[in-house]
């Protein structure tokens, strides 16, 4: 055990690697990577749903790290899951009130799910111990760990946005969940937007705190820590991997498919947040007033279902489903489909392929905490010869990269000037656009990302 105790990462769900498995994603890395560099454990659900109360946690150990799963009871996790954190959590922070709903019975689950997670973690931690736990489907943890008599210092990171307090109050539990919020002692956000927010709310006469000039927020006679802590990606695994596999045989075998026609790219899990139908709409009107792109274009849309069973999801698979569809039926030829529309998921090397190959990158949530695709799309390109990211003002991503063609995607005028600027730029202004954000995304990669979160961390046990 190092100096500084062991790291314990607590998740809903918890990444471990399987032997032959898929090579892991950005957040993983960078969990994984502040495993390794601390030692310690990463604890969170199983994936696997019981009739009965769980167990105490599974303990597994691989390449250093140990991992401690719970099973959790299905009714538990319907309420906990299902319920609370993507019916009223996961709406409500993306600012989409119209699918958002609130069901007492769901919160008491997700509740109930906390007290679980605290008492099945207590009893492995240990005086040294520095905690950190991500995003909404555990914002009570803290409370709950604090009332067990847990001491050591507890962080937690939110990956999905924070909303302003006049959208939060639509949630009938908005002040316990901001003093949830505030029994952590280092609280971070992607960007000053979500800060300010956070901020914002504390400070309501309801909820009493105050904030200092430095960052550190008063209430009830504790203190903590709030901070930006924009996540990243590791750039160079990102850029080799794009680079060796851009001909790899099925990389390959989809670019030759095109016909020597360009490509836009839009990679996203299947969600109402990434604004999907309206970027089908924004594509068939980039079609409509720029005829001469027609037959010389694809867009490859590649989301995969998830959260499925949730009524929204099912729906916008639906709508999805009837947009590409009709575009297709508008406009395809006998030697051309203007959208490829695929409700799979690709292994990381192959997508970093397909980044690499495509002249636009397509990313435009309608909210969303940073969105990591827009990243590796950047540092998938060729330096020389770089595709253009065209990204939605209202991601993360945006705060940082400010090179890209950035749009607003409620105005479908919009991004279809966007992916047509993009489309006709001159080389020379997309390599010093690239060049910026490869700057940016190098300075705040997922190394420094975490690295500077557990500084945070552990800087709260000598206050
Ligand atoms: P997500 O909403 O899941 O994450 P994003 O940041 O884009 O969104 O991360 C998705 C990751 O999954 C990327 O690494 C991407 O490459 C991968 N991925 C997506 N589609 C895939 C597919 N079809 N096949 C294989 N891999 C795929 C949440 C928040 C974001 C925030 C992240 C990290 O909603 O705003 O950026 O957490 O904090």
């Amino acid at each position: 055990m190092s100096d500084t105790g062991n790291l314990i990462i607590v998740s809903n769900r918890v990444a471990k690697p399987k032997p032959g498995g898929r090579a892991a994603g950005g957040l993983t890395v960078g969990i994984l990577g502040a495993l390794r560099d601390q030692g310690g454990t990463w604890f969170g659900w199983s994936g696997k749903l019981v009739d009965r109360e769980p167990r105490d946690a599974q303990i597994s150990e691989h390449d250093n790290i140990r991992f401690a799963t719970i099973d959790l009871k299905g009714e538990d996790y319907e309420a906990y899951y299902n319920g609370f954190s993507n019916r009223a959590l996961w709406p409500l922070f993306h600012h989409l009130l119209a699918f958002f709903s609130f069901d007492r019975a769901d919160f008491e689950g997700y509740f109930r799910v906390n007290q679980i997670f605290a008492r099945k973690l207590v009893p492995l931690l240990e005086p040294n111990d520095t905690i950190w736990i991500h995003d909404y489907h555990l914002i009570p943890l803290a409370g709950e760990l604090r009332k067990a008599g847990v001491r050591n210092p507890i962080g937690f990171f939110l990956h999905v946005p924070f909303p302003g307090y006049d959208m939060l109050e639509s949630l009938p539990n908005h002040e316990f969940l901001i003093r949830s919020m505030c029994a952590f002692d280092v609280v971070g956000f992607h960007t000053q937007r979500d800060l300010d927010s956070f901020h914002e709310a504390v400070k309501q006469p309801e909820i009493g705190g105050t904030v200092d000039s430095d960052g550190r927020i008063h209430i009830g006679g504790g203190s903590l820590f709030a901070g930006v802590f924009p996540i990243g990606i590791d750039v160079e695994e990102v850029s080799g991997l794009a680079d060796s596999m851009y001909d790899d045989a099925e990389v390959t075998a989809m670019r030759q498919s095109l016909d020597g026609r360009e490509m836009i790219i839009g990679v996203d899990r299947l969600d109402y947040s990434k604004g999907l139908a309206l970027r089908f709409r924004a594509y068939e009107r980039l079609l409509e007033n720029h005829p001469a792109h027609r037959k010389h274009l694809t867009l490859m849309q590649i989301a995969p279902p998830t959260r499925v069973g949730i009524r929204a999801y099912d729906e916008i698979r639906n709508e999805l489903e009837q947009a590409s569809g009709q575009i297709n039926g508008r406009f395809a030829d006998t030697d051309w489909v203007p959208i490829r529309y695929l409700n799979k998921g690709f292994s990381r090397a192959t997508l970093m392929g397909f980044f690499r190959s495509a002249q636009i990158g397509l990313v435009t949530p309608v909210r969303d905490g940073m969105n990591l695709v827009a990243k590796e799309y950047v540092a998938s390109q060729d330096p020389e010869s770089p595709g253009m990211l065209v990204l939605s003002r209202l991601a993360g991503a945006a705060h940082e990269l400010e090179t890209a063609v950035l749009v607003n995607p409620y105005d479908i005028d919009d991004v279809a000037d966007g992916i047509n600027r993009a489309l006709v730029m001159p080389v020379e202004e997309r390599r010093e656009r690239h060049s910026e954000m490869m700057t940016v995304l190098r300075h705040n990669d997922i190394t420094a990302w975490r690295q500077r979160f557990v500084e945070a961390l552990h800087a709260e046990r000598k206050t």
